[in-house]
């Protein structure tokens, strides 16, 4: 494993360096933690279907080491919705989206005011995504570099305060 240049303590993928993506499907049935400084709430797949549903058109996975795949239509939650369901409403600093296979991306409040905001997509085109394409995967369209934030198999939303 290569060393870590960022700042100390910091996972390897907040800074945004490039990463080979996994190829190995970690298990998992799509469940996640929703981690707090209150404690951790588990959300399950049928839960978050409950949800408000959104459909996000045209989104592609600019995939390290070949060419982007897409456009593709992700359906799913919207991140800012799931934070509001589990009741994490102001004041929050940053959400690290961390999945089964440790990788991660850092989403501030700025990245969900945007016109096409971060979701918890469960749907590739209409149909729902297999264990292999993420099953739950974080999708933010406006990321266009490696799809380094576009994360498969979430397994912890880890909530990061001022307090
Ligand atoms: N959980 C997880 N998500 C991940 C990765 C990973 O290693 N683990 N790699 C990222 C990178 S670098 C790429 S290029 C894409 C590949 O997505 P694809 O398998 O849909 O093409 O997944 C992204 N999401
Ligand atoms: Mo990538």
């Amino acid at each position: 494993m290569s060393a870590d240049h960022s700042h100390s303590g910091e996972p390897e993928w907040v800074s945004g360096h490039a990463h080979e993506p996994n190829l190995a499907t970690p298990d998992g049935d799509g469940a996640f933690q929703v981690i707090n400084a209150s404690g951790a709430q588990r959300c399950t797949l049928d839960w978050l279907t409950q949800l408000r549903r959104v459909q996000m058109a045209d989104c592609f996975i600019f995939s390290t080491g070949h060419s982007a795949s897409g456009p593709f239509v992700f359906g799913g939650i919207l991140l800012a919705d799931l934070l509001t369901a589990v009741s994490v409403s102001l004041g929050w600093r940053y959400v690290d989206v961390v999945s089964a296979d440790g990788f991660g991306a850092r989403i501030h409040p700025a990245d969900l005011s945007v016109s096409r905001p971060p979701l918890l997509a469960f749907e590739i085109d209409g149909a729902p995504m297999t264990r292999k394409q993420g099953l739950v995967r974080l999708v933010v369209p406006t990321e266009t570099d490696d799809a380094l934030r576009q994360v498969k198999w979430i397994a912890e939303i880890r909530v990061v305060t001022d307090s």
